[in-house]
């Protein structure tokens, strides 16, 4: 039965409680039912709305649990009949689906794609699965992220509005400005998902919602934040076969706010960058967008100072995958935006901004650098001395130094230092690392100027500071060959993946055991396994790979691939071409397989051990360091040693790339979470395409089915007995101020039994199970409403006292 009614003056916004439903114009009434959706009193909000409010606008939404009615009363409403038809047909699942598939009458993944389907096929892309939204690409632009949507989502609760991001990214704010929790929205999906998309209407609409005094220091970080969007993207992203902007970067995004919620500072940390599409693109793929933006948009006068033409196709390091024009790209008015952003962040210079696409350029020249054989191709000698000049006079080095670090190198042997000639190959290996490294140096340097444009300064860090991340990372992809970097960008998606189990299926159980609430145990996939299967110490693939590396002597990718059979062959998710010799599919190459979590991916071994070493020869690193341009001297800070002073080994890029997922991931636990599961409903980037087996397979390894099922049982709060009482003593006479009756247990029943409260709430042995959050929001509406009184009483006290 009702127990009160919440209504919201719609001009003034002052809120009231009424006994029974008002009945005055312009009011906004919502009644919270807190009942399951197969009782009957499910009905009753629909009867309320037909027989009370004939003369209203109202719509009606469900959420987990029950109903949320809301309704405006329009005096004189023509047409009353029509009006109430078409707000109830807004919200009929039968027509639109679900708003939260907790609602679903019977939960398996077909009806959870069914309904995800039918949404998606009236526009309708985003689903809850009570806080956790689910969001599937729609290919086109559709009119939801508007100003007016932007005003609809401020300030509002999830569960008052129908799904949307901006909800997800209101709630993490307010957690943020009321609560002053840090918190992470974590977005997750393969790639072409919609991830990046979604970061940044994300960040969109915090800038939008934030600083309405209009502060000028604020509003420039804003700014700088959203700008940096399209200058990382030039940079890190590329066209792959699975979407025509891939991330090939993980980023992790944290957002500062000051007291107020407005936004004073940040940091973005970047994740291994794939930097082997510098020198190698697979068919059908691009090398990153600024590669192509530059010759596209750049004046003529400044790219025949830098000896280039407009033809991505006569460079070797830009036309290998045969695609470079993207329907969906304009590069050139791409390569002004990102002009104009630079511009904007005042830590890039003039100066900065001609030395980064210098050093782009001199790339485009490296790559068509090729080596003569001489003396029976034991040595080598650069072919085409223009382009050899154009690479020099662009790094600002000598054409002749150049030349000998690209053909020979300085080795330490017994306290010695000798010249060492490269051939052919060891010419071309030392070209494409010197490409591969520069180029990913350049992009770490960009991130810190970003970084250095928005460092939240001492002064707004001494104050009230908490954080919004924003993890935006590249999503579980499989290739035609798939190499470290699959390997990599895949193990990052298992971890999080593993967060996720861990954080909302794994913890949530356990909790509900241990506190001795009644629970059916709901069985899950757990990927802990694939996760050790690659990072376990020395175990791990990760571990027998650096092993490999570490081993003096010649050794082969291939003995490395022996080595994982002979550690790995028991493993159920580990497979090889030895190991299955009966698999036609594996029969070729140096291949092995990983069962992923998200499915199986052949990797071929071929290059992880170079890879994984990832070694720039010092006479490089040196003679950069020795620039004249200060841009390109500061990204070899490493090349001031000389070749006998660098004899410690360095971290393998595999193991920095774990100890960098271990670190994000600890950061990401010690955040509220807030998460974004991300589908992509077809191979072909189509508007209307929705490929049910594709999208089946998604919903099955991102776990959704047991996320609705843990969450239809769940409880969406918990608080400690003791910290319940403290908060909310004050709402009843009986425990206020002290309660001296009972354990503090049965004072926290005292206060639900009193607030009417008591059937939405579960006892466990040291905590209170708050099933829905708007018992929540109702226990702090009359805690707010209560505040008046107490310190009235307070006062009385401190009079008395004295
Ligand atoms: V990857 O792992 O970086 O390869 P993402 O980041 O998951 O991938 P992305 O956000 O880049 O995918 O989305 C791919 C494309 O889908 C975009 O370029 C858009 O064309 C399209 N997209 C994604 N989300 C939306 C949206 N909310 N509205 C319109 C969208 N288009
Ligand atoms: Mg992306």
């Amino acid at each position: 039965a009702p127990q009160a009614w919440a209504a919201k003056d719609v001009e003034s916004g002052n809120k009231r409680i009424c006994k029974s439903a008002p009945n005055t114009s312009k009011l906004i009434l919502t009644r919270q039912f807190a009942c399951h959706p197969f009782h009957f009193s499910y009905f009753i909000p629909l009867l309320l709305a037909t027989v009370l409010w004939t003369s209203a606008r109202r719509e009606i939404r469900e959420r987990p649990g029950g109903f949320t009615i809301v309704v405006v009363r329009q005096p004189g409403a023509s047409n009353r009949a029509n009006r109430l038809k078409m707000a109830m047909a807004e919200h009929d699942p039968k027509e639109f689906g679900v708003e939260d598939l907790v609602l679903l009458t019977t939960i398996d993944t077909k009806n959870i794609v069914e309904n995800l389907k039918l949404r998606f096929q009236k526009s309708r892309i985003y689903t809850y699965i009570g806080e956790v939204l689910v969001s599937v690409n729609p290919y086109r632009q559709l009119p939801i992220y508007e100003k007016d949507t932007i005003e609809k989502y401020k300030g509002r609760e999830l569960y008052e509005r129908p799904p949307h991001i901006f909800a997800i990214a209101d709630a993490a704010w307010r957690t943020c400005r009321n609560y002053s929790r840090d918190t992470v929205i974590i977005i997750s999906g393969e790639s072409g998902a919609g991830k990046t998309e979604a970061s940044k209407i994300i960040m969109r609409y915090l800038a939008a919602i934030t600083n309405v005094q209009q502060q000028h220091e604020i509003e420039r970080v804003k700014n700088i934040l959203l700008q940096s969007n399209c200058i990382l993207e030039a940079f890190g992203n590329a066209k792959t076969t699975r979407n025509d902007n891939s991330s090939r970067f993980g980023k992790y995004m944290d957002i500062n706010f000051n007291f107020k919620g407005d936004p004073v500072g940040g940091h973005i940390s970047n994740y291994l960058l794939e930097k082997s599409r510098v020198v190698r693109q697979q068919q059908g793929e691009r090398n990153f967008h600024s590669f192509y933006q530059l010759l596209a948009g750049c004046d003529d006068g400044h790219l025949r100072q830098m000896h280039l033409s407009r033809d991505p196709a006569r460079y070797f390091y830009l036309n290998q995958g045969q695609s470079h024009k993207v329907d969906s790209i304009n590069d050139a008015q791409d390569f002004k935006a990102v002009q104009s952003a630079l511009r904007f962040i005042q830590t890039f210079d003039q100066q900065a901004v001609d030395g980064i696409w210098r050093v782009v350029a001199a790339i485009v020249h490296l790559g068509n650098l090729q080596f003569n054989p001489i003396n029976h191709n034991e040595e080598s000698e650069v072919a085409d001395k223009e382009a050899l000049r154009a690479v020099a006079e662009l790094l600002d080095v000598d054409a002749g130094a150049l030349a000998a670090s690209l053909c020979s190198r300085v080795v330490a042997a017994r306290g010695d230092v000798v010249n060492k000639q490269h051939n052919v190959n060891d010419a071309l290996f030392g070209r494409d690392a010197l490409a591969k490294s520069v180029y990913e140096r350049l992009f770490t340097w960009i991130v810190q100027r970003v970084n250095d444009a928005i460092r939240v300064e001492n002064s707004a860090r001494r104050g009230k500071n908490t954080v919004i991340g924003v993890l935006d990372i590249y999503g579980f992809e499989i290739f035609g060959t798939n190499s470290l970097e699959q390997l990599c960008i895949n193990y990052c998606n298992e971890k999080l993946q593993q967060l996720f189990i861990e954080l909302v299926l794994k913890q949530e159980q356990e909790e509900y055991k241990r506190e001795g609430i009644v629970w059916q145990q709901i069985d899950y996939f757990n990927n802990k396994i694939i996760c050790d299967l690659i990072e376990e110490p020395r175990k791990g693939i990760i571990g027998i790979l650096d092993e490999a590396c570490s081993t003096v002597g010649p050794i082969t990718d291939a003995v490395f691939l022996d080595e994982m059979d002979k550690k790995l062959s028991g493993h159920k998710h580990y497979t090889s071409r030895k190991l299955a010799t009966t698999d036609k599919s594996l029969n070729f190459g140096e291949n092995f397989r990983i069962r992923h979590y998200a499915g199986e991916v052949t990797y071929s071994v071929a290059g992880f051990l170079d890879k994984n070493t990832d070694t720039l020869f010092q006479d490089f690193k040196r003679l950069l360091y020795n620039s004249k341009n200060k841009l390109i001297a500061s990204l070899f800070p490493d090349g001031a040693k000389s070749v006998t002073e660098v004899n410690k080994r360095p971290l393998t890029a595999g193991t920095l790339f774990k100890n960098s997922m271990l670190a994000l991931v600890e950061n990401l636990a010690s955040k509220e979470p807030f998460y974004v599961r991300c589908i992509k409903p077809n191979e072909t980037k189509s508007s209307s395409g929705f490929d049910v087996e594709r999208v089946t397979h998604q919903v099955s390894y991102l776990g959704l089915c047991e996320n609705v099922r843990v969450r239809r049982a769940g409880f969406a709060y918990r608080m400690a007995y003791p910290r319940f009482l403290l908060r909310y003593k004050l709402l009843s006479k009986k425990t206020w101020p002290n309660y001296r009756q009972g354990s503090e247990r049965d004072g926290c029943e005292v206060i639900l039994r009193e607030c009417g409260l008591f059937d939405d709430c579960v006892f466990g042995r040291t905590k209170v199970f708050i099933r829905s959050p708007q018992t929540v929001f109702r226990l702090e509406e009359l805690r707010t409403a209560k505040i008046p009184d107490i310190v009235i009483f307070l006062q009385k006290m401190t009079r008395a006292t004295l």
